[in-house]
């Protein structure tokens, strides 16, 4: 079959394509034929007059305008409903067909009327420009109380600058401030921003920025003259810059390297015939390592995704991988299948291990290292969750089981199953994460394993429903030999969950975010599939774990607390993603139970959502001085701070202080875990704190203090790039 060509021009289900030739577009003054098949429907309609124009009145949400790009193309005057709404140019220098030159989404249900003039002028030249119109696309959206799928929305990209502007869309929510120990402080809810590419990866990358990588589609944002599937967004303007990348990074996975480089691996091939992409060449990325280099400059200019196919690869190709920075810096890549497909099994499973750069251990000379753990946990076993422990051994789970993995002997110790037949990894998707690693515990790592789901992963897709419940059960173990032979603590969610994302908080809460109430993950495996979505009943709620809190056993859902919580309008589901940000809130995006953008229930999702936790409005320590770039390990840091007046005049505070350092990549597929799909690898922190009585430590008599940070003991725990945040608080409390 003739690839299709992957032009910005797509159709998404729930819209509705009307050629240049349709009988209900109406053109005045004189417009031209021109014909060819790399044209919607062979034709096209062209008109270099001045005045000439077009309208087309349609029924739904949204419209999109698409034509040709080049140097002979005008500006045309754009008015909806008899108001103008902006000047499009549609001059490139580069000459492109079905591009999207027009898009206006979120409008309100119901009738409305375009209407394009040509105003004749053109850039750079004094000759009449060009109008062209080869398609219209009417998004009818969902009835318009239902909680339906998104409107996608790009925001401008450096590359066109002329670029039309969404709707801004933002809404707010906030609690009530009924805790007495929240005070006025309370949790917000806020709608802002549109990724521009659907963000099924995601990952801090600099303090102002956060990078979204997701799979080959028809997502609004284009780069040169394409739909883009990655993007830089700007955490403080919410702008979205597209970034070029070669390879499908459908379900790849990542981390970042000891040396700060963010690593992208794996991946899906092209899928010819529909997002293919012949036409630009991208390439199968089963075996693509994507790198990012460090990159802070506010702009982000040069920024870039490097790949090269003929000088790196992967050792062998994967497809849902969980990659982790080890103790020595480097990445382990772990598992993953052969192709991409659903749930996994023994034909296309990859039960191996690979690193990155590739290292000879164990006889491996860089080759693919067997991975027992890997074959028992079939089927459901992709995206294992892994953590690099304290000591530099690693701790993995997958299906129902979990081992502790020596990676410089090369040996597994078997941990006690997870109980009641709870599996946690794709597609029957929990989450998971490493607990704060603080002196009170002599940073013993301890792991807590939350959602998934207790379907069969041996039955056919026919025979899971998406209304299957999902489950609600947390699962924590201390992983010490006494931890180990205790087995696994068990807790409920308040409710089930699975794909729910779990972002550690600097309060040293965990947040747990998104999901769905039953169903599994993936699309178009299940029955009662709700579009193609195999998860229904999205969790809008997120609710809060705090690890400190004591373990009842007649209450298991006693460290939970969500009352104060603010709840979602928009169903995050298969493929969605929340991180921490550096500013302290928490980024929520995503949701794409889809084969391509789609605009029926459960549609592609492309707003943001930002939680605000209640210190987020409260006085914050401040560091005076310079913020530290770089510490070498084993040196002594001397830090200084603004105390918060609170800080120095609250007894329970004033003596006790918290330095924790967060990772805040976490990536869905990728670096964060995002639940939606994987593995989480956010490897903790160590929290430390302060106080006169500590060596190392300070005194508090004065506004601002140096904080003498005593080091970490242990290499492994810190092999890179971690975030020090300060926090002033009590344990547990916000
Ligand atoms: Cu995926």
């Amino acid at each position: 079959m003739t690839p299709s060509t992957f032009t910005p021009y797509y159709v998404p289900p729930g819209a509705k394509s009307y050629d240049s030739s349709s009988p209900l577009i109406h053109y005045s003054g004189k417009w031209t034929d021109s014909f060819s098949a790399a044209y919607v429907q062979k034709g096209l309609r062209w008109t270099s007059h001045t005045n000439a124009s077009v309208s087309f009145t349609f029924t739904g949400t949204g419209i999109e305008w698409f034509g040709n790009s080049g140097k002979s193309h005008g500006i045309s005057d754009v008015y909806v409903d008899g108001r103008l709404v902006q000047s499009v140019d549609a001059w490139s220098a580069v000459r492109n067909k079905q591009q999207r030159t027009f898009w206006k989404f979120n409008l309100p249900y119901g009738k409305h009327t375009l209407k394009i003039i040509n105003t004749g002028r053109r850039h750079r030249s004094n000759r009449n420009g060009i109008l062209d119109l080869d398609a219209f696309v009417v998004t009818k959206g969902v009835t318009p109380q239902a909680a339906g799928p998104s409107q996608p929305a790009a925001q401008p990209s450096s590359e066109s600058p002329s670029s039309p502007q969404p709707d801004p869309h933002s809404q707010s929510l906030s609690t009530s401030a009924s805790d007495p120990t929240v005070g006025q402080h309370a949790w917000t809810l806020v709608q802002k921003g549109t990724t521009g590419v659907h963000a099924m990866q995601l990952a801090i990358i600099s303090p102002t920025h956060a990078i979204i990588i997701d799979k080959v589609e028809h997502n609004p944002l284009t780069i040169s003259g394409h739909p883009a599937w990655a993007a830089l967004y700007d955490l403080n303007t919410h702008a979205v810059k597209p970034l070029a990348m070669q390879s499908n990074s459908f379900c790849a996975g990542g981390t970042f390297l000891g040396n700060g480089t963010l690593i992208n691996v794996g991946g899906n091939p092209v899928i010819d015939g529909y997002t293919s992409s012949a036409d630009f060449g991208d390439l199968d990325g089963l075996q693509a390592v994507r790198l990012f280099e460090p990159c802070d400059s506010d702009s982000m200019d040069g920024c870039e995704i490097y790949e090269n196919h003929a000088r790196i690869r992967l050792a062998s190709p994967r497809w849902y991988n969980t990659v982790l920075r080890i103790s020595d810096g480097s990445a382990m890549i772990i598992g993953g299948s052969k192709k991409g497909g659903w749930i996994n099994n023994a034909t296309v499973n990859n039960p191996t291990i690979e690193y990155f750069p590739p290292k000879s251990v164990h006889g491996s000379n860089g080759l693919p290292i067997d991975l027992q753990f890997l074959v028992d946990t079939l089927a459901s076993n992709l995206f294992p969750i892994a953590f690099s422990l304290p000591d530099g051994t690693v701790f993995m789970a997958a299906n129902r089981d979990a081992i502790i993995y020596n990676w410089q002997t090369n040996t597994e110790r078997k941990l006690p199953q997870i109980p009641n037949g709870v599996r946690v990894t794709y597609p029957m998707t929990g989450t998971g994460l490493l607990l704060p690693l603080s002196p009170e515990n002599n940073y013993m790592p301890e792991v807590l394993l939350c959602g998934g789901s207790i379907v069969d992963d041996t039955k056919p897709g026919y025979e899971i429903s998406s209304q299957d419940p999902a489950s609600a059960q947390c699962s924590r173990m201390v992983l010490n030999d006494d931890g180990i032979a205790a087995g696994w603590q068990i807790e409920q969610m308040p409710q089930a969950r699975t794909m729910p994302d779990a972002v550690l908080l600097p309060t040293g809460q965990v947040l747990i975010v998104n999901g769905a109430g039953s169903g599994i993950s993936g699309y178009g495996n299940v029955v009662n599939q709700v579009g193609t979505s195999n998860a229904d009943n999205p969790v809008l709620t997120p609710v809060l774990y705090n690890p400190y809190a004591p373990y009842n056993p007649h209450e298991l859902s006693g460290r939970f607390s969500g009352e104060s919580l603010p709840s979602s309008q928009i169903p995050r589901l298969y493929h969605s993603v929340a991180t921490l940000t550096p500013n302290g809130d928490i980024m929520v995006a995503g949701s794409n139970p889809n084969l391509d953008r789609s605009e029926v229930k459960y549609g592609t999702e492309y707003r943001v959502e930002w939680f605000g936790p209640p210190y987020m409005t409260m006085e914050r320590p401040t560091l005076t001085g310079d913020a530290l770039k770089m510490i070498g390990f084993g040196e002594s840091v001397q830090i200084s701070v603004n105390l918060p007046s609170a800080a120095t005049s609250n007894p329970d505070i004033k003596g006790m202080f918290l330095v924790i350092c967060l990772r805040m990549w976490e990536i869905t597929d990728f670096l964060t875990r995002s639940r939606s799909h994987g593995p989480w690898i956010r490897d903790a922190c160590r929290t430390r704190k302060l106080s006169p009585g500590l060596s190392g430590g300070f005194a508090i008599d004065e506004r601002q203090k140096d904080l003498d940070d005593h080091r970490p003991t242990k290499r492994e725990c810190l092999p890179s790039w971690p975030w020090l945040d300060i926090y002033c608080h009590r344990r547990g409390a916000e």
